[in-house]
Order: C-alpha cells, then structure tokens, then sequence
C-alpha cells in the first residue's frame, strides 16, 4: 500500500513488479471472476438438454460478458506493434549536459520497455510492407518514467502538427472502400503529397530501403523532434536522440517484402521473439547530436524543422549508453497492447523544444490513452506503472485501482502535514525558455526549403538505393489511378532532381519534365547510406538445401562453423523429418518447402551428395528457391555436387567452381562454391563473409545474368 507522505523511489525492479502482477493458471480449478468454482463449463444451463437457454446461467453470461468486450480501439496510428523488455546503461556520466538520473551512472540499469510498429497498418496487418517503423522506448528511472518516442527515420511528413490528421486520412485507407490496407499506393496519399510540398524530403526516405527493414533488430531510430538537455546548472543545449544498432541498419528487398507479407504477415514480431528467446539480445546504442544554444542559426535549416534532419557530418552522433532487449512479453494485451507511450513522458533533465510539431505531440499521446485506454488512470496499468513512487491528489475516474487512504486529496493541507509536497530541488523545473511573439497563424519562412535536404538525401544514396527509390516511386505512384496526380508527382520531385524525375516519368506514363530541375545541392551524408553500416553475420538465417543422399560431414561442418561465427541454420526439404546420409547417418529437415521460401532466409547453402544433388535438380521448388535468393541479392553456398545445382539453375552466367579434381573456390558475385576440398573451413569463411554483406547489389549491374 502507497503512503503519500515520502519520495521513496526504486525500492524493486519493474520485473519484480511485473511479476506481482503476474496471474499463473496452471493446475488450478476454474473459477468466475467473483471466484465461486465452477462445476461444467462446457454447456450452458437450459431447461432440458433440447430446451431454451436460461437467463439465470451467470457462468454463461458473464464468460460471454467478458468476451464480447475483449477488444480495445486500437490505436489510430502504429496500431500494429511488438514489444520487449530490456536495459538501458549509460557509458559513462553526462552530468556536464543533463541532471537526468539515469544518465549518471554507469554501473546502473534502468529497465525499459520498447514497443517496434508500423504507423499505416491496422492491427492484422502484415509486418513487412512499406512505411515508417515506430521505435518507442519507456525508461523505468528513479525520477519516473521517460519515453523516447522515436521513429526509424530521422525526419517527419509534416512541419505543424495541425495538420497530422489530414497526413493520416490521406495515407489510410481510402474511406468509401477501405482500401488499401496499409500501404501508400493510392491516390488519397499522393493527391495529399503534390499539394503539400513539406512532404517532399520524408517521401524520399518512404520510398528508400529505410522503410522495408529486414528486422526491427536492424533498424536505427530517431527522436526526430528537437528536445533540450537541462543540466543542474539550468543550462540548456539542444539534442537530438539517436538509437543504433549494434547489428547495422538492414533492409528486405521489395519483392521480398511483399511475399513475406503472405508467407509470414508476423515475420518482424517473429524475428524479435526468436532472437530473444535464443539469447540473440538485440542492441542498440543511444546516441546524442548536441548542440549549444548559441549555434541554433549556424546551419542553412532551421532546427525546430522536423522535416530536416541533422547531417552527423555537421553535428557528430556522441554514443552515450546501450541499451539491451532481453526478455520478452508474458503477454500481448498486458503489455505491448496496453502500454502508453507519451512524448511528453520526460523527466528533470530532459526538456522541450519550440518544434511545432513536438509542441502538439504533447498533446495528442494523452488525449488519445483516454479513448484507448478507457479513462485518466492508465498509469496505473502494471506496465505503464513507473518504479519510482507515485504521490498525488489526483483521484477516482474510471478504473482506479490504487485504494488512497485518508480525507486528505488537496494542498496545502494542515491535516496531513501538507503532503505530498513539491521538491523545489529535485522536483522537474521546466527550462525558463524567453519567448516573445505575437499570436500568428504562420510558418516561420526558415522552414520553407522543402527540397535542399530531399536533394541531400538523394546524393548520398548508393547506386542500388537510388534504383531502389525510384523502383517504389513506380510501384507506388503507379497505384495512383489519377494520371493528373501522377504527372504532379513528377512536377513535385522535379524539384529535387532532374534525373529522378525523369526515371520516375519513364515508369508511370507520365511526361518527363521539359526543363530538369534540382535545387543544386551537391553534397552528401554519408551516414544515411546503409552501405556504411556495420555488417556481421552474427544471428543471419542460413537455409541449408538436402535430401536423402547429402554428405553428412559436409553439412554438419558447414553447419559448425556457422554457429561459431553466430549464424542459424534450418534444413530444408521436399517434407519435414529425418533425412539420411550416403553413409547412413541422420539430420532433421526442419521445414518444408511449403513452410519455408528463400524469402525467410539471408542465404542459402546447397550440401554435396549425389543422389541429393540428383533429387534436388528435378524439384522445381529448389532450383526456385536458389534462383530467388540470387534474384534478392543473398549469398548462395554451395559445396562439391551441390554446385550442379547452382548451375542448373537460371545462374547459369554467373561463375562456379568447375569439375576440377583439385579444390578451388570461386567467390562470385556473393556466389561462393568449392570443389573436393578436404577441409570446409575454407569455404565456409568465405560463405560468412558473404553473408555479412547482407547484399550482393554487384549482381544488379550484371542484370542479363538476374533471373526474370
Ligand atoms: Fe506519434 C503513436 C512516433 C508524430 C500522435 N507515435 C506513436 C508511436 C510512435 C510515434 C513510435 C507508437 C507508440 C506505441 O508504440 O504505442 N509520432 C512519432 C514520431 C513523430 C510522431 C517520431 C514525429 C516526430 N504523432 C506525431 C504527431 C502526432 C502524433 C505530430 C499528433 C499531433 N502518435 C500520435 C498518437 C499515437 C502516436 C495519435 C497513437 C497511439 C498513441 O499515440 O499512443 O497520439
């Protein structure tokens, strides 16, 4: 029970008070939720086995009462989310530019909850299609609870959070039909995108390989807004926040996306909850652009601009702490369903910019938990409950569930030694910000250069990302039924470059434009390429191709040496079970080819064996599944007769180790293959390597080679 008379704070973990909350089932007798046992519950009470159904049945009634309201509005954005618990540890202290407790001290733990979405979808929808991926981290601090709501793009659709409802009833489904489901590819969307030119630069990262992440382990998240670090002296700097991926920033190909969406809508959430549960513990580390006062109007944008980001070439990206997701939900509705996140959620330390659309933000998180959540006290819903101490007058309201004691709900008080009170030295002291001005309906001019940071952007993609973007500006622009939207989408990025506009009219049967436009920025941010990030093998999906037959040392070596570099492994073949060796030893095929396609996997290996080899190439679905993870751009193993494989399929243009006696290896366009080699060590170095390159993009240039 809270007594409100102290600051007591952290006394358990929030495991620990999860856990109290926590209801085990097993073995014990069924009750109602009064608690009275029940003797039968598998049919109702009636009046005779044939008669009506009687309205005294309270069992029936209120199990049905129960079930007929399970369902709470999703949210109306980022409905479809999977979440996870986790650590945050500081590096080391940042007392020099924030008093945030949980930024002090490195040896400490603050847990976290982070709920991963997509902002378009409905709740059923898929986990792969194109759109921004919510990133929201919940920091459990001594001080209460802050919320990192950030995204994986570093910028936003729009300037003035006024107009955040029109950019979502133009990206959801159309209203008299309700579609499409969770896509931009229609007309609404892009009607909305030629007439509001704000939308230029985020268009351009949609419709990057940012907006289709091979795992939300892989993504980079960004708080977009502009916010303030306060230290203890009260002085300010702006900062932008930053999460990093220890694994680098990773991305599915189209086609690829669009197939996992049937095969496994749940690829994303399944990708999470396997990695964690196999000790995979997703990392990622925060990182600060800081940045004084006094150099708020060095840059040629504005930084209160939420539709520009902060190049790290200008402003470096300082690593302050990591944060660790170790554990997963013990259920969906308790946790990720109903936890609340709020921008607004911050504490001393960490304060506001005048960013207008953060400004409304701070609005729009608890205004919506209201209709959500059903009522003013979702902070007492286990998850959302901060492990420090709450203490306040606030009381009633639907679903209270903490009993306060005592007549005293006001202050000043005399009758409880007026308390609760306020801590004039550690309570949150808003920063004392001069603002002058008069009222206006305005944007400031500062944030009218809507395509300069587009034309960044687009210089600093790599040739497969540039193709990769204007591939999607010709799926999604080619959805538009609209040929005058069409053609104004061209009009609009003409502005950005000319180039890209003229690829984008050669696709939608549009006009290119007379004149070639850009804005005549030449330079780049390397950083935003994901051709510059990290790239490890570690925790990559391999699919081992095998029949009865296979080399059994060959497999099981290759397997080996995988699993030490940190990579899985699934077998796969024509039906699932155990599948026998030319000498007679064992393995299981753990999928089948109608569980499993090369779109679930980052590579593939196909083992030696020649009754293998020989039953594979007459299975059209394994020479498909080789030619589609060569058309995705992954790396293809294969090691002594798996190699004719390889060449029977429609690779035939690209290189393989031929059928020399002696070993040799031909490392190809992210193929790998090898011949009669004693040790598979080799090769299978070689394969890792491959694998961590995630893509083989040099194929896309050798196009005559791709199968169709
Ligand atoms: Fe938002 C949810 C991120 C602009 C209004 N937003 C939501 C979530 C994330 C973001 C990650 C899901 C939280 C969860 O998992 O429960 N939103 C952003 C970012 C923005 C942004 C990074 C730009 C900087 N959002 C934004 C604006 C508004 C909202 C301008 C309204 C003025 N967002 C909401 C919301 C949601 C939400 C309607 C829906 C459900 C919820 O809040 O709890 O209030």
């Amino acid at each position: 029970m809270d007594k409100h008379n102290g600051t007591m704070i952290n006394e358990r973990s929030k495991e620990e008070q999860l856990a109290s909350f926590r209801k085990e089932h097993d073995g014990t007798r069924l009750t109602t939720n009064q608690a009275v046992p029940v003797s039968h519950t598998d049919d109702s009470l009636k009046a005779g086995s044939r008669g009506p159904t009687l309205m005294e049945d309270f069992h029936f009634r209120e199990k049905m009462m129960h079930f007929d309201h399970e369902r709470i509005p999703e949210r109306v954005v980022h409905a479809r989310g999977f979440g996870a618990h986790g650590y945050f540890q500081v590096y080391e202290p940042m007392t020099e530019f924030t008093r945030a407790k949980f930024l002090q001290d490195a040896s400490k733990k603050t847990p976290v909850f982070v709920r991963f979405s997509t902002v378009v979808g409905s709740r059923g929808s898929a986990d792969t299609v194109r759109d921004v991926r919510g990133f929201a981290t919940k920091f459990y601090t001594e001080e209460g609870n802050y919320d990192l709501v950030a995204n994986n793009i570093p910028i936003f659709f729009i300037q003035d959070a006024i107009k955040f409802p029109d950019v979502v009833h133009a990206i959801k489904p159309e209203p008299h039909n309700e579609m499409p489901q969770a896509s931009a590819a229609h007309d609404t969307f892009w009607d909305f995108v030629v007439n509001t030119p704000e939308l230029a630069h985020m268009i351009m990262w949609l419709l990057s390989d940012r907006a289709i992440p091979r795992s939300y382990r892989m993504m980079e998240g960004f708080g977009v807004n502009t916010f303030r670090f306060v230290n203890a002296e009260g002085k300010a700097r702006f900062v932008k926040f930053h999460w990093k991926p220890m694994l680098g920033v990773h991305s599915l190909v189209w086609d690829e996306s669009q197939k996992l969406a049937g095969k496994d809508p749940d690829y994303h959430r399944r990708d999470l909850w396997d990695a964690i549960n196999k000790g995979d513990f997703p990392e990622y580390e925060l990182g600060v652009q800081i940045l004084e006062e006094e150099d708020e109007f060095k840059f040629d944008f504005d930084i209160l601009d939420a539709t520009k980001f902060w190049p790290e070439e200008l402003i470096p990206v300082k690593l302050i702490g990591k944060m660790t997701l170790s554990r997963n939900v013990d259920n969906f509705f308790a946790e990720t369903e109903q936890v609340a996140f709020h921008a607004g959620h911050v504490v001393p330390g960490i304060d506001f910019s005048n960013d207008p659309l953060l400004q409304g933000r701070l609005f729009s998180y608890l205004d919506t938990q209201l209709i959500r959540l059903g009522g003013p006290n979702f902070h007492e819903i286990p998850i959302n409950q901060p492990v420090a101490h709450v203490h306040n007058n606030q009381r009633d309201g639907y679903h209270r569930m903490s009993i306060d004691h005592g007549r005293v709900s006001y202050f000043p008080n005399s009758l409880q030694g007026n308390t609760p009170q306020p801590d004039a030295e550690n309570g949150y002291i808003h920063y004392a910000e001069k603002v002058d001005g008069r009222k206006v309906r305005e944007r400031s001019e500062s944030f009218k250069d809507f395509y300069s940071q587009a034309t960044l952007f687009w210089n600093s993609m790599s040739i497969a990302e540039k193709q990769h973007i204007v591939d999607a500006f010709h799926f999604e622009v080619g959805g538009v039924m609209d040929k005058q939207i069409r053609q104004r989408v061209v009009d609009m990025f003409n502005n950005v470059d000319g180039q890209l506009a003229i690829q984008i009219a050669q696709g939608i049967g549009a006009t290119p434009p007379a004149n070639p436009g850009g804005t005549g920025v030449k330079t780049s941010s390397p950083a935003v390429s994901q051709e510059n990030t990290p790239k490890s093998a570690r925790t990559r999906k391999v699919a081992i191709l095998a029949d009865n037959g296979f080399n059994f040392n060959e497999v099981t070596q290759v397997m080996e040496t995988l699993k030490r570099a940190g990579v899985h492994c699934e077998v796969i073949s024509k039906y699932q079970g155990m599948l026998t060796s030319v000498d007679g030893r064992q393995l299981e095929a753990n999928q089948n080819y109608f569980t499993a396609g090369s779109i679930m996997y980052d590579a593939v290996y196909v083992a030696g064996g020649r009754q293998c080899v020989d039953t594979l190439l007459k299975q059209g679905d394994a020479l498909h599944f080789v030619n589609e993870a060569f058309k995705h751009a992954k790396a293809i193993g294969a090691t002594n007769e798996g190699v004719d494989l390889i060449a029977s399929s429609q690779l035939q243009g690209v290189p393989t180790a031929g059928t020399q006696t002696q070993a040799q290896l031909v490392n190809e366009l992210g193929v790998v293959t090898i011949r009669n080699a004693a040790d598979m060590g080799y090769f299978s170095q070689k394969f890792i390597e491959a694998i961590a390159q995630h893509r083989h993009w040099i194929r896309q240039k050798q196009k005559e080679m791709v199968p169709a």
